[in-house]
């Protein structure tokens, strides 16, 4: 049958069609039948608002649920034609930064799967975040072109007249569908502006930030550095709400009065919170009283942090209510009243006394839930970050440790993993992730161990390609492959990662050479505005270059930055990872998903102990991961005495003045920018406000031990199956369950 679709679809030779052909004609294939999937109905509905959705790639993993991947792999098999050159030229959606955009979309996954009514509201970004290119080891950015070519977004009929400010804009709805494992799909509604006008952009990713006629969904908007910046962002948010809202409202236009009976507003951190006040503004010209409407807006809205970051806590100051719409800041006034009512603390305000609406305060004062995204972020939430609003709320509060789909992150990313699975315990895991703890039975079966060292081998050598026919760089797979790919963040850290390789330099100069070789990955986009982070950047780049010149030590050292990182180039990485890297500040980072990924593939974690890494290291124990640095509360205290200092750490050890100095020296200044690397050695010495040197040495002396464990084959395959099976708890489908059970209830 598909041999069949598919050469009436492309009523042409499949031999010698051209890809884009190809593609479309296997696109139309999914989509037909994904049109014939019902949809989720049910009284109560859940929506996921969201200002990012980062789904990757659609196609192989719809064919996949669909139960189809192999017939059309076959069909075009039998026709000389490799399906991956279909899955190459389909673009990767471009609509979101990093974990919150991704959970989002393994939120997505799992709703379908559970088959929940629930549907994600956000927006579409036509140039995405950006695409990062390097330019004398510098990151640049360019627009990421995405949507030129058919891709999955449908468009629909529905559109919402929004005014902002004086200009008035129309917005229209545009629907993806996800489909689940279980034969269901849940729709992703995304509102686009009718008059988008690309002609704006000038060069790379500039362009009139004041034409929210034109702008307002050209780019998942990446500088915060300025105000124009900001006032466009909250117009984003404005515009985002106003759309998702109006839908919400035209589903429920017969009981409004009741909403809080039928829906669930699930706010994905602060960025959508202004659809508490939009809310309140639409119930109480449908007549409704504003005590009631309070009350059911309470009770519909639901709220999830995913940061403690000071900075990334938004407040929005009245002035750009006002000039978006002056109708809400009485309204917020009056949200005010109520919150003082409530609590004198001024911590608790939703407006401070410079002006300022602190949307997370508004969120948790006019919300049911509130919720952290893993257990020591959730505790760091209830006892310090939001502590006056526990105190207010106890029952609010609750935690969500994140998760991720394994029909992604094991089944279409690792495919000979999930078959070794397969033959071991059967396929009851694809349903209930648990059952992955059988493969415990095989702790100390050696033909098992061996085939996972060999499984992982072969992703090893499948990477090694990818990167010399991407990246045109030659490495070598029997190399212990070690990755740290998240977003660039001085709380990630890794800048001490780079500060382990400067090290193992020196060490390698000094004679100890390694016994295998180690190959540093790394993928990374810096917010276009973060000064040091781009340092960061140009430091690890610049050392590559040293070591790739360096006849001695490029025999045992590489570093490699993937240009570009996104969901397509994480598939390739993960699964041939060994030791992951999450080596975040303790305290600072939420949770992390990406130390989720790599444990179910099969990798050791080199981690602090933060977000989910804790919850990691209580079901692996102590022997299956590898922990170092100062605890979370330490962290906590250094910041509230402000006693860090890091010049001390540079003084008194030798072994890391001379990696810092390095940083800054001759041989980085002969291929790197003065600029840059003065200035990351100037913030490592004076000020190192994520703690870099703190855990230095602990990370240096753990992440050797790593190593040298490394060549104890069999007891590291252990290691590894004992991360796979115990990884299920980590399953989106959990996490969905417990939002459902807990909030949702739909
Ligand atoms: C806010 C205001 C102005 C401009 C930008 C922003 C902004 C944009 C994106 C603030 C935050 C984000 C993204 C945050 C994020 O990705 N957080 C991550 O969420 C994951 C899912 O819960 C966690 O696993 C990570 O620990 C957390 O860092």
């Amino acid at each position: 049958m598909i041999k069949q679709e598919l050469e009436h679809i492309l009523d042409t030779d499949m031999r010698t069609v051209s890809v884009d052909k190809l593609y479309e004609a296997v696109l139309e294939i999914a989509q037909n039948r994904i049109a014939k999937v019902p949809a989720v109905t049910g009284e109560r509905s859940v929506y996921y608002m969201s200002a990012e959705f980062l789904i990757g790639k659609l196609l192989s993993n719809n064919l996949m649920n669909l139960g189809i991947y192999d017939e059309v792999r076959d069909v075009l098999a039998a026709n000389g034609r490799d399906i991956s050159e279909v899955e190459d030229y389909e673009p990767e959606p471009s609509l979101g930064n990093g974990g919150l955009g991704r959970l989002a979309a393994c939120f997505m996954d799992s709703i379908a799967t559970l088959g929940l009514n629930g549907q994600g509201l956000g927006l579409v970004y036509h140039y995405g975040l950006f695409r990062q290119v390097f330019r004398n080891r510098l990151q640049a950015e360019e627009k990421d072109t995405w949507l030129d070519k058919p891709g999955w977004l449908r468009k629909t009929d529905f559109t919402v007249p929004v005014q902002i400010g004086d200009v008035a804009v129309t917005g229209r709805m545009y629907e993806i569908d996800v489909l689940g494992y279980n034969g269901e799909k849940a729709p992703l509604r995304l509102f686009d502006l009718e008059s988008i006008d690309d002609s704006i952009i000038t060069e790379g990713i500039r362009f009139d930030e004041r034409a929210v006629d034109k702008n307002l969904t050209l780019f998942l908007y990446p500088d915060d550095s300025t105000e124009e910046g900001l006032r466009l962002r909250f117009a984003q948010q404005y515009f985002m709400v106003s759309g998702g809202l109006a839908w919400i409202l035209e589903e429920h236009k017969d009981h409004l009065d009741r909403l809080d009976s039928y829906a669930t507003i699930q706010i994905n951190d602060t960025h959508p919170s202004m659809v508490i006040v939009l809310l309140l503004k639409a119930l109480l010209a449908d007549g409704i009283a504003f005590d009631r409407a309070v009350e059911i807006i309470s009770n519909t809205c639901a709220y999830t942090n995913h940061t403690i970051l000071a900075e990334a806590l938004e407040k929005w100051p009245l002035a750009y209510f006002e000039a978006v719409d002056a109708s809400l800041v009485p309204l917020l006034h009056q949200l005010q009243d109520l919150a003082a009512a409530r609590s004198n603390d001024a911590r608790t305000a939703v407006i401070d006394h410079e002006g300022r609406v602190h949307m997370a305060s508004l969120a948790i004062h006019f919300s049911k839930s509130t919720n952290g995204v893993a257990a020591l972020h959730t505790e760091i939430l209830k006892n310090s970050e939001l502590k006056p609003f526990f105190d207010m709320y106890p029952d609010r509060f609750n935690n969500k440790t994140n998760g991720i789909t394994f029909r992604r992150w094991l089944q279409h990313t690792n495919r000979p993993l999930t078959e070794f699975i397969e033959t071991r315990i059967g396929d009851g895991f694809k349903q209930d992730a648990m059952e992955l703890l059988k493969l415990e039975r095989f702790v100390d079966d050696e033909a098992s161990l061996q085939e996972l060292l060999t499984i992982k081998h072969t992703k090893k050598e499948d990477l090694a390609a990818y990167i010399e026919k991407t990246e045109g760089i030659s490495v070598n797979a029997d190399a212990i492959f070690d990755i740290q790919i998240k977003r660039l963040h001085e709380y990630k850290r890794q800048q001490m990662n780079l500060l382990y390789a400067i090290h193992m330099y020196h060490e390698i100069k000094a004679g100890y050479v390694p016994t295998r070789p180690l190959t540093m990955f790394f993928g990374s986009k810096a917010a276009p505005a973060y000064t040091i982070a781009k340092d960061i950047i140009h430091a690890l780049l610049t050392l590559s270059k040293v070591i790739a010149d360096d006849e001695l030590v490029s025999q045992y050292l590489q570093i490699v930055f993937v240009e570009n990182y996104n969901v397509s180039k994480a598939e390739m990485l993960i699964p041939a990872c060994d030791i992951s890297e999450q080596i975040s500040l303790a305290s600072k980072e939420a949770s992390g998903t990406g130390n989720m990924k790599f444990m179910l593939n099969g990798a050791l974690t080199l981690g602090t102990m933060d977000g989910a890494n804790v919850e990691i290291s209580e079901l692996v124990g102590d022997e299956n991961i590898y922990i170092f640095g100062e605890s979370s509360d330490t962290i906590i205290e250094h910041y509230a005495k402000a006693d860090y200092v890091s010049r001390d750490y540079y003084e008194k050890s030798p072994q890391i003045k001379q990696a810092v100095d390095f940083i800054n020296g001759p041989l980085m200044l002969a291929s790197g920018t003065k600029e840059n690397l003065d200035r990351l050695h100037h913030e490592l010495i004076s000020k190192d406000w994520f703690m870099t040197l703190i855990d230095l040495e602990a990370y240096i002396a753990t992440k050797n031990t790593m190593i040298a464990d490394y060549e104890d084959r069999m007891t590291w395959a252990k290691k590894t199956l004992i991360n796979i099976a115990r990884a299920g708890f980590f399953s989106s489908d959990r996490t969905i369950a417990e939002y459902n059970r807990d909030i949702w209830k739909v």
